[in-house]
């Protein structure tokens, strides 16, 4: 049973198709797993229509695998505590937060994508990393780095992208249908987020409302990918997206550049990530939560050198959900 986080992004998907498709050369018959769909630029993926968003009573399995994720939690509810007498658990991931809560935890802290240590999991298997596989994990590379411009983008990543690429990865499909690939609804509803833009001390900030989620036919668990979108606004050191959930809760993504650090601010708030993508949910309302926030983002960016070093203990002590 292999697992891959809620509102699943390309490296959760992509190193789950990877090691899914690794094991059926085994001759096993692996179970994909995810409580919410496959986002539209992920389906064209060897195995994406398999995923299964609940597990039956009897699962029929040996061994639970979570991929991409830094505590239990963050099964969403596929995981069942029964399970732990039953079958081993096996971590594989990259956050620098994960709590290894496996029987067996490979985790790369700090590595560009777990796209990374399952390359290293499928060679130990003698599964041969080429072509569907290859594709897989390139999109697990590309999106988590998006598109090979994040701080975690080491000569040694860009190496391991070339390797994948002679190995038949498929990189032009991959960038075309998953990287350069907004469905029209989203695209609008950044054009809602985008007009209602403000920037001020170097924070810039946009909320979306249920009403005009709704107008879209905008599901909660579909990710608007805002705050991605908004960390390239110049002027800002950190940016904040603000959405309305159906329940009147606000889903906060928080994106900083280089030098700062949204990490403890999510934290602080009962979320988690890493120092430059972050994210929260609050209770709401909508302006509560902005006013709020937009306080400690203030903060942040007049009391950077504060962070800093506050940074090293607060790292040991965040939860994943960026
Ligand atoms: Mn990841």
């Amino acid at each position: 049973m292999l697992i891959a986080h809620p509102r699943p992004d390309g490296d959760a998907i992509g190193s789950t198709l990877a090691l899914r498709l690794a094991l059926m050369r085994l001759g096993k018959y692996p179970k994909a797993a995810c409580v919410h769909p496959i986002p539209d630029n992920l389906a064209y993926l060897p195995g994406a229509d398999s995923f299964i968003q609940a597990v039956p009573e009897d699962p029929d399995i040996d061994l639970v695998v979570a991929i991409d994720m830094s505590d239990l939690e963050r099964t969403g509810g596929i995981y069942r505590d029964d399970w732990r007498q039953n079958y081993p658990l096996l971590v594989i991931d990259h956050h620098e937060t994960n709590e290894a809560f496996g029987d067996v935890n490979l985790i790369a802290p700090g590595a560009a994508a777990t796209a990374l240590p399952m390359i290293n999991v499928i060679e130990a298997l003698g599964v041969a990393v080429q072509e569907d596989i290859a594709t897989c994990l390139l999109v697990g590379l590309l999106t988590d780095t998006r598109g090979l411009r994040t701080e975690t983008t080491t000569a040694s990543v860009l190496r391991t992208v070339g390797e994948l690429i002679e190995a038949g990865g498929d990189y032009q499909t991959v960038m075309q249908r998953t990287l350069d690939s907004v469905p029209y609804q989203q695209m609008r509803g950044w054009g809602i987020a985008l007009n209602r833009l403000q920037l001020k001390d170097a924070i810039a900030w946009t909320t979306v409302q249920v009403s005009e989620k709704e107008a879209l036919d905008i599901e909660d668990h579909y990710d608007l990918d805002l705050g991605n979108l908004l960390s390239r606004v110049a002027e800002a050191k950190v940016i904040a997206a603000f959405t309305e959930m159906r329940d009147g809760s606000v889903k906060v993504s928080m994106r900083a550049r280089p030098g700062y650090n949204v990490a403890s601010i999510a934290y602080e708030l009962g979320g988690g990530g890493h120092k430059q993508a972050a994210g929260c949910t609050l209770s709401g309302p909508l302006h509560t939560s902005v006013t709020r926030v937009l306080a400690m983002l203030q903060n942040a960016v007049a009391g950077k050198q504060q962070v800093h070093s506050e940074e090293a203990v607060a790292v040991s002590e965040f939860k994943n959900q960026a």
